[in-house]
C-alpha cells in the first residue's frame, strides 16, 4: 500500500517536472527567435532625391573635362564629400597620353570604409566627361563638350548616396568607392582607330600603380550611365567572361525586388570601360552595370556622346532602382 502511494507520488512529480521542463523549452524557443529577429538584415532606404541632387551638383560645375576650372572645382567637392563621410580618402593625380600624344593630368579618388576589414566589395564609376559631342546629331556640336549627366555623373551620384547610407549605417564588410579620371578622351569615331586603349585612362594608370599599394578586394562593380529613363542593363560580355557569378548574384537581387525590366538577364556585346583593366591587370572580377540599348545606332543610350546628355535625361526612378539593388547586395555581404 505504502509502495504504490509513493509510486504515485513519485509518477505526479516526473509529470509535473516534464511540464516544466516544456514550459521552459517553449520560452527558450522564444527568446532566440526574438533574437533571430534582433539579428535580421535592415537594408537602408536608399534616398533617390539625394542621389539625384549629387548628379545636378556635378553637372552644375559645367562639363568636367580634365585641365578645365570646371573639373578642377568638382574633384575638389568630390573629395570634401568622401572625406565627410569615408574613413579614409586618398587622391592619386596622375599624368596619362592622349590618342593625340598630348599628356593630361588627371586624379582619381579612392575612399574606403572599414579599411581594416579583409573582405571587400570596390565600386566604382568615372568622374570626367567627355570633351566632345562626336555623335551629336548636328556636327557643328561634334566639338563640344557633353553636360555628361548620365555619362559620369549618374554613377557619382549614386555612389556619393551609397557613401552618406553607409555613414548613417554601419555595415559589416569593408566598401571602397573609387571615382576614375579620363576616362572619356577616347578617339572621336572620325579619327583613326587607336584599338580602344585610350579609353579609361585613370582607371588603367590606378590598376597598374595601386592605391594603397597593396589593395585587394573580393570583387568589384563599375556604374556606368546608370541614370536615364527606362534603362537597360545586361550581361556584358566582358562582364560575364571574368565575373559570371558576380553578374548573376546582382541580377538575381533585382529580380527578387522587382526589377526585372531593367536588369534583363540577357548578353549583350563587350564594352572597353574601366572594369576591363580591373578585371585584367588588377585582377579583380568585376561586373559592369552599364546602360546598353540594342535598338540604338551605338548601342549605348540614346543620347550617349550627344549634348542632349543633360541632367533632364536623368530619372529618379532608375536612380532609385540601381541604388536599391546595390543597398540590398552590400548589405546583406557577409
Ligand atoms: C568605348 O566606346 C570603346 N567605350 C565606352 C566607354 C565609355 C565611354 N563609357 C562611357 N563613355
Ligand atoms: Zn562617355
Amino acid at each position: 500500500m505504502g509502495n504504490r502511494r509513493l509510486i504515485h507520488i513519485l509518477l505526479c512529480l516526473l509529470l509535473i517536472f516534464c511540464l516544466i521542463l516544456s514550459e521552459s523549452c517553449k520560452r527558450k524557443a522564444k527568446v532566440t527567435g526574438e533574437i533571430e529577429e534582433k539579428t535580421e538584415i535592415i537594408v537602408p532606404d536608399f534616398n533617390c532625391d539625394s542621389a539625384y541632387t549629387y548628379v545636378a551638383k556635378q553637372v552644375d560645375f559645367g562639363p568636367r573635362v580634365p585641365g578645365t576650372q570646371s573639373h578642377k572645382l568638382c574633384g575638389d567637392w568630390l573629395v570634401s564629400m568622401l572625406d565627410k563621410y569615408a574613413d579614409t580618402v586618398y587622391v592619386q593625380p596622375f599624368k596619362a597620353r592622349i590618342y593625340t600624344g598630348e599628356v593630361k593630368e588627371g586624379r582619381n579618388i579612392f575612399a574606403q570604409f572599414n579599411p581594416d576589414i579583409q573582405k571587400r566589395i570596390l565600386l566604382c564609376a568615372h568622374w570626367d566627361s567627355r570633351p566632345y559631342a562626336d555623335y551629336d546629331p548636328d556636327p557643328k556640336n561634334h566639338n563640344l563638350p557633353i553636360p555628361g549627366a548620365n555619362d559620369g555623373a549618374s554613377g557619382v551620384g549614386v555612389l556619393l548616396e551609397l557613401a552618406r547610407i553607409i555613414h548613417k549605417q554601419n555595415i559589416s564588410i569593408g566598401i571602397d568607392i573609387a571615382f576614375w579620371d579620363l576616362e572619356d578622351w577616347g578617339e572621336p569615331q572620325n579619327v583613326n582607330n587607336y584599338g580602344g586603349e585610350y579609353w579609361c585612362l585613370g582607371s588603367q594608370y590606378w590598376c597598374k600603380n595601386k592605391v594603397p599599394m597593396f589593395y585587394n578586394a573580393n570583387y568589384g562593380i563599375l556604374l556606368d550611365m546608370v541614370g536615364a529613363t527606362d534603362a537597360t542593363f545586361y550581361f556584358e560580355s566582358i562582364s560575364y567572361q571574368y565575373a559570371s557569378s558576380i553578374l548573376k548574384k546582382t541580377w538575381d537581387i533585382a529580380s527578387k525586388l522587382g526589377y526585372s525590366k531593367y536588369f534583363i538577364p540577357d548578353y549583350s556585346n563587350p564594352i572597353t570601360d574601366d572594369h576591363l583593366y580591373l578585371n585584367t591587370i588588377a585582377q579583380i572580377p568585376t561586373i559592369n552595370i552599364v546602360h546598353q540599348d540594342k535598338t540604338s545606332p551605338t548601342g549605348f543610350f540614346p543620347y550617349w556622346h550627344t549634348m542632349e546628355d543633360d541632367i533632364d535625361k536623368i530619372d529618379k526612378n532608375t536612380l532609385k532602382v540601381v541604388g536599391n539593388v546595390l543597398t540590398y547586395l552590400i548589405y546583406n555581404e557577409k
